[in-house]
């Protein structure tokens, strides 16, 4: 027990990959927790060997081990809020799924990581429709980019219009909340993210800002979210702040090393 006293914090957990480069997966989810004023737990599914140029080695963690770290966490926290990232493999889904089962009041935001972006393949074929289908039906959020929300639906999503219905195709199909991160998209100006959640859309949309590496912008957006919703506000309020905490990240990018990387 604690000694009386001391303030409180909310806590939220990431389930994902380490990055050693730092700019993307567990390291972060973790620094934008801490930075949004949430204690931040972590299951860790694999770990790459990488820097944004490329990923040069990804190993699993043993899927038992994966279980140990939700169960220390879960005894002793029980995080609401929960972000998932990169899963990597069927072994690991299997074991998140069957934690998730269990969390039936949690809100949980998927990041369906598949491709870095430096293009590899975080997620094989099999894993992705594993994913789908054991881990997308316990999801509150998903937040795909366009590269993502194609290969969910199948079909490509070239114009404005396309990517308007395919929001509310995504969550027809997967009966979770929607938001499609439109930062993938052709238009030199805008980055356009479009939510809907059955009932209302809303769009959110910022001036692109050019010549900026993104690794890492996707972990951090879902993670925000995470960490907004771990201190309660409205979904599309945590949505629209996470948004532009984002936004300010990649507006004020530093150079570390060879890297530039997101700073707020
Ligand atoms: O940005 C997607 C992503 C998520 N998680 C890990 C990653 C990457 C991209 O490289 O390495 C661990």
């Amino acid at each position: 027990m604690n000694p009386p006293g001391f303030p409180t914090i909310p806590c939220a957990l990431t389930i994902a990959g380490s990055d050693s480069g730092g700019g993307a997966g567990i390291q972060a989810d973790l620094k934008t927790f801490q930075s949004l004023g949430v204690h931040g737990l972590t299951v860790i599914t694999c770990i790459t060997a990488q820097n944004p140029d490329k990923v040069a080695g990804v190993r699993e963690i043993p899927p038992t081990m994966v279980r140990q770290q939700l169960e220390a966490v879960e005894s002793y926290f029980a995080p609401e809020c929960v972000k998932i990232g990169m899963l990597y493999s069927v072994p690991v889904i299997h074991e998140v799924s069957l934690y998730l089962a269990r969390k039936k009041e949690a809100f949980v935001v998927l990041d369906p990581v598949m491709i870095s972006t430096s293009g590899r393949a975080l997620l094989s074929t099999k894993a992705i429709d594993c994913l789908v289908q054991e881990i997308v039906p316990h999801c509150s959020l998903l937040t795909p980019n366009l590269p993502e929300a194609e290969y969910l639906l199948k079909k490509q999503l070239s114009s404005r219009e396309r990517i308007k219905s395919a929001v509310r195709e995504l969550h027809d199909k997967f009966g979770c909340f929607v938001l499609l991160k439109g930062g993938h998209s052709a238009s030199s100006t805008e980055v356009i993210d479009i939510y809907w959640d059955g009932q209302t859309e809303d769009i959110l949309s910022s001036p692109r800002i050019k010549n900026v590496q993104t690794h890492g912008t996707g972990c951090t957006y879902a993670s925000a979210i995470c960490a907004k919703m771990a201190t309660k506000p409205e979904i599309k309020t945590a949505i629209r702040e996470a948004h532009s905490f984002v936004h300010e990240a990649i507006k004020h990018s530093v150079q570390s090393g060879r890297a530039t990387l997101l700073h707020w």
